[in-house]
C-alpha cells in the first residue's frame, strides 16, 4: 500500500497480505487462492495478528479516488467477501494520504440525465455496504468530499488523520447530496451543523469534525492505519455473533422511536442468551479467565 507510514508497512508485512489472488504469509510461504478476485480501483489486504482485520483501500490516486461505479462494484464485492468470511472480524476501508474519495465521479455523471439515473438506478450499488453485518471503521486521510464523506459517513467508525479535510460540496456543482449527507450527516453533528455543510459547501476539518461527532478519534497521519487496525483486533476479540448483534442494535436507532428501538434492543439483549458465547463470557468473567468465544 503507497499511503502507510513504514511503521505501518512493518506491521502490515508481518501479516498475511491479499492481493492480486494470492496470500503472502510471514513464514515466507505462498498461498495462492484461486478464487481470489483481481481488482483495478481498489486493493484488498488481511492484516493483524490473527489475520482477522480486511483491509479496502481505495486506488484511484489520480481522480483522487473518485466513486467511479466500476470502483463501488468492486468495493462492493469486497465488503461482501470479508462479510461472508468466517475469518475476518472487522472491516477497514481507506484511501491514500491526499483523499480518502473525493466524491462520487463527477466526469462519469456529467451527462447523466433524470431520466438515465431513474432507469439504471445509478449509483445503487452503495447498498452493499451499509448491508455488512460486521464493523467497518471508515480510516480518513485526506479529502472526504460528497460521496467521500458519505461512505465514511456509512461505515460504523470514523477515524480521522488529523489532515482529513470533510465536506458535502455538491452544492458548488447544481446538485445535492444523493447518498445520506442530507440524512445521516443531521444525525451526526445536529440540524444546524449540517445545513451549514451542506448549504455552503465549505470543508470542516478533522479537529472539528471530532468536536462535532462525526468522527471518533484524530490521529498523526502516518499512525491513523496502524490505530485503525488496533480498534479492528480489539473488537476481534469478542465474539462475532455478539458483534453483529450489537452493531444491529446500534444501527436500529437512527432508524426507529426511542420506545421501538428499546424493545429491539432488549429482544436483542434476551437473545444473546440463546448463544454459547454469552455463557462462555460469563462463565469466563466468573472463572477469572480469558473467553474462548466460538461464534456460536
Ligand atoms: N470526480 C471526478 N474527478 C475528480 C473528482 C471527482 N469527484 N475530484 C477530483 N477529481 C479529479 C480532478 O478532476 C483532477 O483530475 P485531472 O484534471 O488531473 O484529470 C484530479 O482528480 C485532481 O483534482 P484537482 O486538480 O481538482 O485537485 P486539487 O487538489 O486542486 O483539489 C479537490 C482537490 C478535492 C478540492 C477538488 O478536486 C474538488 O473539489 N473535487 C470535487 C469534489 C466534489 O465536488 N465532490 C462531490 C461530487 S458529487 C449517490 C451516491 C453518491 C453520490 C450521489 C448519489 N447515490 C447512491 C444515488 C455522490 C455525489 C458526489 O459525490
Amino acid at each position: 500500500m503507497s499511503s502507510v507510514s513504514s511503521a505501518t508497512r512493518v506491521l502490515l508485512s508481518k501479516n498475511v497480505i491479499f492481493n492480486s489472488g494470492r496470500a503472502l504469509s510471514n513464514t515466507g510461504r505462498i498461498k495462492f487462492y484461486s478464487t481470489a478476485p483481481q481488482y483495478e480501483n481498489i486493493k484488498v489486504e488481511v492484516v493483524g495478528q490473527k489475520k482477522n482485520v480486511g483491509i479496502i483501500q481505495l486506488n484511484r490516486p489520480k481522480a483522487l479516488n473518485a466513486l467511479c461505479k466500476p470502483l463501488f462494484q468492486e468495493l462492493g464485492k469486497a465488503v461482501r467477501d470479508f462479510d461472508k468470511d468466517e475469518t475476518i472480524s472487522a472491516i477497514i476501508i481507506t484511501g491514500n494520504e491526499k483523499a480518502f474519495a473525493a466524491g462520487a465521479d463527477i466526469k462519469e455523471m456529467q451527462n447523466n440525465t433524470y431520466s438515465t439515473n431513474q432507469k439504471a438506478g445509478f449509483l445503487q450499488e452503495w447498498e452493499d455496504v451499509s448491508n455488512c453485518g460486521k464493523p467497518i471503521i471508515a480510516a480518513v486521510n485526506g479529502f472526504a468530499l460528497g460521496g467521500g464523506c458519505e461512505l465514511a459517513m456509512l461505515c460504523d467508525i470514523i477515524y480521522a488523520g488529523e489532515k482529513a479535510k470533510f465536506g458535502q460540496p455538491e452544492i458548488n456543482i447544481g446538485t445535492i447530496p444523493g447518498a445520506g449527507g442530507t440524512q445521516r450527516l443531521p444525525r451526526y453533528v445536529g440540524k444546524s451543523k449540517a445545513m451549514e455543510i451542506v448549504l455552503t459547501g465549505n470543508f470542516i476539518d478533522a479537529q472539528e469534525a471530532e468536536k462535532m461527532g462525526l468522527v471518533s478519534r484524530v490521529f498523526p497521519v502516518e499512525k491513523l492505519l496502524e490505530e485503525s487496525i488496533k480498534l479492528a483486533e480489539r473488537i476481534g476479540t469478542h465474539s462475532p455473533l455478539i458483534v453483529k448483534m450489537a452493531k444491529q442494535a446500534v444501527n436500529q436507532a437512527y432508524e426507529t422511536t426511542l420506545k421501538s428501538g428499546l424493545q429491539f434492543e432488549k429482544s436483542l439483549f434476551y437473545g444473546t442468551f440463546a448463544t454459547a458465547d454469552r455463557q462462555e463470557g460469563m462463565n469466563a468473567f466468573i472463572e477469572k479467565r480469558a473467553p474462548n468465544f466460538k461464534n456460536e
